[in-house]
């Protein structure tokens, strides 16, 4: 017999409702939202790193401003997941050690190399664009905090996606060399944006439990599809060929077929062994340490003010 309250939490998924922290959850469901929101929290954060890497030599003071607005927008969304984490129970300082210790996962795509100003295109058109097909529908996760924190996440992520097409646009409208920078940036960054969805269907565990509570709307290939469909026309708009020899119209399904990805490439990275994995955590670290005497002073001023306070009670 279900307790009242798996009974109620069991009507609140039914009723596609929002459930709020103040409500009882399954263990289960929780852990889920821990692990899927502090993981976008992290990839959020780490992934200021490849295009920060550029602000100091972002080719104008147009794109450098931009580009620094970009990275702090993403700062700010590591900031509003790890609110909506800690409505859950778990603290931002564990959540923020485990990445440290590199037990934390983060998204493997910002394991790559940014090693042109061409990379801030490809990165705001495909990964950015991965991340609205993927976070769109997150917007309506049943966790209410979790539903919220997108929303504003998701609006900004379209000027990102847009300011990358710009960046890849204006280079192929340009030289032959500007050209061909685009075309490498896309041929690097392709295959792993669409590894951003996760591994195929039938190698996802957590899949089936997060659609049954209404976490996740979509599964990993359902999205990675949407994903493809809508680069194609772009990709043509833009005159850059995406490199998959195996990418073709489907009449059948009126989707577009791709080739097989890398999957071992992608478990290499998940596992620690990408190309600048070691390189990012370390950075990490560093600005940690390097933070310490922010922290020690907050905290020092927060005792002098609730002495204050005291003494004038
Ligand atoms: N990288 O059962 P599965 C962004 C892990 S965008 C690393 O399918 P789930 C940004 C997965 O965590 C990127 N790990 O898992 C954009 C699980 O391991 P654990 C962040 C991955 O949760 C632009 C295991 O593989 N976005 O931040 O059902 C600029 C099995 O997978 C990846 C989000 O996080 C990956 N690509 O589905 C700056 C969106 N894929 O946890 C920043 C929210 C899978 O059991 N997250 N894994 O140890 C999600 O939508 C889902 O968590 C995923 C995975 C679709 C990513």
């Amino acid at each position: 017999m279900p307790t009242l309250e798996e009974q109620r939490f069991d009507e609140l998924i039914a009723a596609d409702a929002r459930v709020e922290p103040r409500d009882w959850m399954p263990e289960g469901y929780r852990k889920t939202l821990v692990r899927q929101i502090s993981q976008h929290a992290h990839s959020e954060i780490i992934g200021m790193q490849p295009e920060a890497n550029w602000i100091s030599r972002a080719p104008s003071l147009k794109r450098k401003a931009i580009l620094m607005a970009k990275v702090q927008d993403e700062a700010g969304h590591g900031l509003y997941l790890y609110s909506a984490a800690q409505t859950l129970g778990t603290p931002r300082d564990e959540m923020f050690q485990a990445l440290v210790d590199g037990t934390a996962k983060y998204s493997s795509i910002f394991n790559y190399p940014t090693l042109t100003w061409a990379d801030m295109g490809a990165i705001g058109w495909l990964v950015d664009g991965a991340a609205i097909c993927n976070q769109v529908p997150l917007c309506r996760a049943s966790y209410g905090p979790y539903g919220r924190a997108m929303v504003r996440i998701c609006k900004e992520e379209s000027f990102h996606q847009r300011q990358g097409f710009e960046i890849l646009l204006e280079l192929m409208n340009g030289t032959d060399a500007q050209k061909a920078m685009a075309q490498d940036a896309v041929d690097r960054w392709y295959a792993p944006s669409l590894m951003m969805f996760g591994p195929p269907d039938g190698d996802s565990p957590n899949s089936q439990q997060s659609m049954a509570w209404n976490i996740k709307r979509f599964s990993n290939d359902d999205l990675r599809q949407r994903f493809v469909d809508m680069l194609v026309p772009q990709a043509e708009a833009l005159g850059v060929t995406l490199p998959d020899p195996d990418l073709r119209f489907n009449e059948q399904t009126g989707h577009y077929d791709y080739g097989q990805l890398d999957w071992d490439e992608f478990h290499e990275v998940l596992a620690g062994r990408g190309p600048c994995n070691g390189q990012r955590l370390a950075h990490r670290r560093k600005a940690f340490e390097d933070g310490a005497w922010v922290r020690e002073a907050a905290a020092a001023y927060a005792r002098t003010q609730a002495q204050l306070e005291k003494v004038a009670s």
